[in-house]
């Protein structure tokens, strides 16, 4: 059985991918670690949580032979818009966070789980059916974290043997936490607004298209793609996985489809704005697909049924 350790466990993936891999490999086998956000109920009544800053080379050191772990879920990390305000701050979380993370990987024997994004890509990248090895020129700090976490990770695993696999995720769509300073988040904001005053104003202008995903297809990658028998990748890190794709205005057509009375409007946010024009519209996700057999199960109705149906029983029951 893994030994498992979740970085960044208190984020908008963390709690729900900590959960899932509770029920798949044993509660006692998955350690939660955060450090900015407080743990939820959830995440410390189900199972062992310890507090680590990423950054804190010495202390993950200590804790990854302490507690016998042997593959490490690495999520934490600044998102796209906070990182630009903040682009040090972000280098020294994303960076030196996922160094340290295959440092220790390196010395005890770990696989490691790092999620990239679909900020990896940049301006000059094909922006439809962008291919799964194309141009990587991010514009924002955050992309450029990405990018080199993902050379980092296949430099560590040429150099050193150390396991890292990872995706790059599209927005991701979720009910539990919510995201924090994603240029995304206005997809999960959106379902909020709307259960509770039937009216979104949008930061993002009404067209503009992203690749976007409900959460327990993302919990669904990163396990499946961290289970695969290894002889069948050919690439290991950043696979373009995506389940949809769609502008603001669709969304919220879909959303008017269940609350008929709902309104959008936008109020853009030049910087917000500009992260999302830098980024694809629609990846080719078709290597992972072929290679670990990735498959979504949630398209746009599916998702939006599911995220009204459970954000309107969470706020009637705050
Ligand atoms: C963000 O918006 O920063 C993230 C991402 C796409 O990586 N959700």
């Amino acid at each position: 059985m893994p030994r498992i350790l979740v970085t960044g466990a208190t984020g908008q993936i963390g709690v729900e991918l900590t959960l899932a891999l509770r029920e798949c490999y044993g509660a006692d086998n998955v350690i939660a670690a955060g450090h900015r956000r407080e743990p939820s109920g959830s995440l410390v009544h189900t199972g062992p949580y310890v507090s680590l800053d990423v950054r804190d080379a010495a202390a993950l050191d200590a804790l990854v032979p302490e507690r016998g772990i042997t593959v490490i879920y690495h999520l934490a990390a600044l998102l796209s818009a906070v990182a630009e305000e903040q682009p040090l701050q972000a280098w020294d979380i994303n960076m030196n966070g996922l160094l340290n993370v295959l440092e220790s990987a390196r010395k005890h024997g770990c696989q490691v789980f790092f999620p990239s994004s679909i900020a990896a890509f940049g301006p000059d990248t094909p922006p439809f059916d962008t291919p799964q090895d194309t141009v990587q020129h991010p514009s924002t700090i955050y992309g450029i974290t990405k990018v080199t976490g993902e050379l980092l990770c296949d430099y560590y695993y040429r150099r050193y043997g150390v396991d890292a696999r990872g995706v790059r995720y599209p927005g991701l769509i979720s009910n539990q936490v919510l995201p924090g300073g994603g240029t995304t988040d206005y997809a999960v904001d959106i379902f909020y607004a709307a259960v509770r005053q039937r009216h979104y104003d949008c930061f993002l202008r009404a067209g503009t298209q992203l690749d976007m995903m409900y959460m327990p297809d993302a919990i669904q990658a990163a396990i499946q793609l961290m289970e695969t028998d290894v002889s069948r990748l050919t690439h290991r890190n950043g696979f373009n996985v995506t389940a949809m794709s769609f502008t603001p205005a669709q969304l919220a057509a879909a959303i008017q489809q269940h609350l008929p009375d709902f309104t959008i409007s936008y109020a853009i946010d030049p910087l917000r704005q500009a992260i999302a024009d830098s980024w694809p519209r629609h990846m080719d996700d078709s290597a992972a697909r072929a290679e670990w057999g990735w498959q979504p199960r949630y398209d746009v109705a599916a998702m939006v049924t599911d995220m009204l149906r459970h954000i309107t029983v969470k706020l009637r029951n705050e």
